[in-house]
């Protein structure tokens, strides 16, 4: 518990100085008896073949952007190519030190990386295991395009097999890595440890962090290593990610028995520039990167500059940091320096650099260099080096012919997208050890919060239909509490986290009770840091456990966006369905505490591919609807909403079950029948739209069918499109700001699909398209019941003697869009 951690006055307030730690910069040195004992001869040859296969790579390829043509195969490439030209020691020298369990992330510029992982891979996997992956893999698919390129035995086999996968996925094909859904930029093999590249300049920083996480929660071997630029230590995710890897608690709070932090290195290749932006000297102000380090942990995370221009120092600090990381210590700051000798792309001018500088690094180039070194050392001759690359330049010139053959290699078709954007999985438990037990420090019977429950009212009305109390009442928090005990008593890998989910009971009491039940690693509190939380999300769940991250408002989800919008939706999808989401992402939308604490932005995330949306309203939904959240494989986002934390069950006659159920995903509710009007809500203006409903009847006559859509995406039209079809009238309402509401989305559907049964437009309500007022003035600006009858009266059905309370009529809402108010 935290509180074993005192703050205590009369030591923080004692003066002192803080001393740093020196922070090593190119320290290695050569040595070559040491290096051959260490690498072996064939093992330093094997990383020179490598730093010449995707120097070979890279230039193919930007012959092929630049003039169409290489070696006399013409291709025109539309998609982009990130060349990694000049920067090849740094990768290898990398991957030499990594094992095939070892993970790693990267960036926009990750073909020299994914070609490094993988043709280490190649070397050091058993080989029945390199034929078996090779076989499965996407049935066997690049296999067979694998063979048809000549080769020696099954490791040479390999060979052709990553060389081919890459290519096909840069040119976008079906047999590429991830069927041509990634390409360029997105290119990964998860089965030889090259994870997802990112092209979010830092995105891979805090999904690593989540990969490492998933690796120390549940005791699997290996590290995990972000691959990021230079640049990329500007942008806030990065730092966030770094916070969220060096918290204490992995070792004050966590038990040792847990394996301490998650094993993540920083790996920054900096070759000091971000496109034109010179990081040194321009555009960031550390001077030397590692430097940051020391602003991170008292450990400096055991930063250091490595001369990215020497595989073998490179290889060595890598194997150093590694024993850190799995000793528990990290995280680690590896700056490893280097040169881009390509432009940032083909089309690169190099305007912001001059030609003497690139004269400089080619000069030290390092394949040269190291090559020269091992002849030197009689590791190999010139001819035996030349002989080498000859053999790589061939394979390429058969792999290119083959993957920019239409026939031979043809693309995906817009069926096959369609059914990788969700996966749809129902999965009881997620991870591959069927022998895990899920971890609790209690049965669930024992537990104080379900003890409390046994006895509360599941129904909010007693058997004379009088409201139940407060305190004696089973309330929507509580329905998502019992949700999340039932999961975690099943799944061994689920783990949540975020801001307040320990001690404090989780935002609005939901998680109270949890802490009591669950050790450290399923439960913890996050650093304030909500792009990494999510991201931290996507790489645990990527890498195959579930995940629940909890932003507390939906306002936050801003502080997220790249984690959301670009991450948790699209890496389904980007993978061709190789990896699953199973990320629950909950954010409640507020009251009471103003402007940037009370948006309902169900919206933004309804416009994004790749997620699903949900929007409880009631306890039996809230529970059967994150019920359904936690058994799925997909991300999903969940609303709630704060108005709504301490409702009960109003509508299920039984009262919320104690046993499990799943809400069937993308079915409306209808909550009170009707027959002349039907009010479709979203979220907590279901209990307006009711009360609007009961005016509507008693002083109009108007009877009125209230339908709760409780989805976003996906959605079933069909309940919505049969109750218009009955009235031939829909209003719809949300707390949702009413410019760009989804509200609008489903109107303009309803309108399409119903068209002929509609006597009246589709009416939209939703919050004035201003900033949330004070609580005191709240009614100015959600929907309320008033609204509702008005704009009924006013543009779906003229309600007789009705004296407007509002004005809801076309001029008004056309004078509001003129002002943009
Ligand atoms: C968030 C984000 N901002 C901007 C870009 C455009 N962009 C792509 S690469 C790049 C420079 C990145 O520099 P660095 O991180 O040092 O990596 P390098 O290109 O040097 O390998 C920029 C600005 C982007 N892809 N993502
Ligand atoms: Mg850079």
């Amino acid at each position: 518990m935290p509180k074993s951690i005192v703050v205590d006055p009369s030591k923080v307030r004692k003066p002192g100085t803080l001393k740093f730690k020196d922070i090593p910069v190119n320290a290695y040195r050569r040595d070559f008896q040491k290096e051959e004992a260490r690498w072996g001869r064939e093992g330093m040859l094997g990383m020179w073949r490598d730093m010449a296969a995707i120097r070979e790579f890279e230039s193919m390829l930007n012959a092929i952007k630049t003039q169409g043509n290489w070696n006399g195969i013409e291709y025109n490439h539309k998609g982009p190519a990130h060349l990694s030209i000049g920067q090849e020691a740094a990768s290898v020298g990398q991957s030499a030190a990594l094992g095939v369990e070892d993970l790693v992330f990267g960036s926009h510029r990750s073909h020299g990386e994914i070609l490094a992982k993988c043709l280490a891979a190649t070397r050091r996997m058993d080989e029945k295991k390199l034929e078996q992956v090779m076989k499965t893999y996407l049935d066997g698919e690049i296999l067979a395009m694998a063979e048809k390129v000549s080769y020696d035995g099954v490791r040479d086999l390999a060979v052709n097999f990553v060389l081919y996968g890459a290519l096909a996925e840069i040119f976008a094909r079906k047999a590429g890595f991830n069927r041509g859904l990634g390409g360029s930029m997105h290119a990964f093999f998860a089965p030889f440890g090259s994870m997802p590249n990112n092209a979010i300049v830092g995105g891979s920083a805090d999904i690593a962090v989540g990969a490492a996480l998933y690796k120390r929660i549940n005791a699997k071997p290996g590290i995990v290593i972000a691959n990021i630029g230079d640049a990329s230590m500007g942008c806030g995710p990065v730092w966030e990610a770094m916070s969220l890897s060096a918290m204490d608690q992995y070792r004050t709070l966590w038990p040792s028995s847990d394996g301490g932090a998650p094993p993540v290195m920083f790996n920054v290749f900096n070759n000091f520039y971000g496109m034109g932006g010179q990081t040194d000297g321009e555009t960031m102000g550390y001077g030397t990167l590692a430097r940051i380090g020391a602003g991170v942990n008292p450990d400096n995370m055991h930063a250091e500059r490595v001369d990215g221009y020497d595989p073998l120092a490179v290889a060595e600090a890598t194997a150093r940091k590694r024993d850190i990381l799995l000793a528990g210590k990290g995280p680690v700051l590896l700056d490893v320096m280097t040169y881009r000798v390509s432009g940032h792309s083909p089309s690169d001018a190099s305007s912001y650099r001059t030609p003497e500088e690139i004269k400089l690094w080619q000069d030290a180039d390092a394949i040269v260099d190291f090559g020269a070194y091992l002849a030197k050392n009689g590791v190999t001759t010139d001819s035996g080096l030349a002989e080498k690359r000859a053999g790589i330049v061939k394979k390429l010139e058969a792999v290119l012919k083959l993957a920019t053959d239409e026939k031979a290699s043809p693309r995906v078709n817009g069926a096959f997208i369609e059914s990788v954007m969700l996966s749809n999985g129902k999965v009881e438990r997620m991870g591959d050890d069927p022998a895990a037990v899920p971890v609790l420090l209690h049965p669930l019977s024992e537990n104080v919060r379900v003890k409390a429950l046994a006895d509360k009212a599941r129904f909010a009305f007693d058997a004379d239909g009088k409201p139940v109390s407060k305190n004696k009442l089973f309330q929507y928090r509580d329905a998502l509490f019992e949700a999340m005990a039932h999961r975690y008593s099943i799944d061994p890998t689920m783990a949540a986290w975020g801001e307040e989910n320990r001690d404090w009971g989780g935002a609005f009491a939901v998680y109270r009770g949890l802490t009591e039940l669950l050790p450290y690693k399923r439960l913890f509190n996050s650093s304030i840091s909500e792009g990494a939380i999510i991201g931290a999300g996507v790489g645990y769940a990527l890498s195959g456990g579930r995940a629940v991250v909890e932003l507390m408002y939906a306002d936050f989800m801003g502080r997220a966006g790249d984690e959301i919008f670009n991450q948790a939706s699209k890496w389904q999808s980007m993978s061709a369905g190789i990896l699953k989401m199973p990320l629950v992402m909950r954010v409640s939308v507020g009251s009471k505490y103003g402007a940037q604490h009370s948006q309902d932005w169900a919206a933004l995330v309804a416009h994004i591919p790749g997620l699903k949306v949900y929007f409880p309203a009631t306890p039996y939904d809230a529970k059967g609807m994150l019920n359904l959240a936690l058994r799925g494989t997909d991300p999903v986002v969940f609303f709630e909403s704060q108005l709504l934390y301490d409702m009960g069950e109003r509508f299920e006659k039984g009262g919320v079950p104690k046993g499990y159920y799943e809400v069937p995903e993308g079915v409306p509710a209808v909550r009170k029948p009707g027959k002349d009007l039907t009010i479709a809500t979203i979220g907590a203006t279901l209990y307006k739209a009711l009360e609007a409903a009961d005016i509507l009847e008693s002083k109009y006559g108007v009877s009125t069918e209230v339908i709760d859509l409780r989805f976003i995406s996906p959605l079933d039209y069909g309940p919505l499109v049969e109750s218009v079809s009955k009235t031939g009238r829909l209003l719809l309402a949300s707390d949702a700001a009413e410019r760009g509401s989804f509200l609008h989305t489903v109107a303009s559907n309803v309108q399409t699909l119903a068209f002929d049964k509609l006597d009246a437009p589709v009416a939209v309500v939703g919050s004035r398209n201003w900033i949330t007022p004070a609580a005191e003035m709240e009614e100015l600006f959600f929907p309320q019941k008033d609204w509702i009858v008005d704009a009924v009266h006013e543009r779906i059905l003229p309600l007789p003697g009705r004296e407007p309370a509002t004005n809801q009529t076309t001029l008004e809402l056309a004078r509001r869009a003129r002002l943009g108010v």
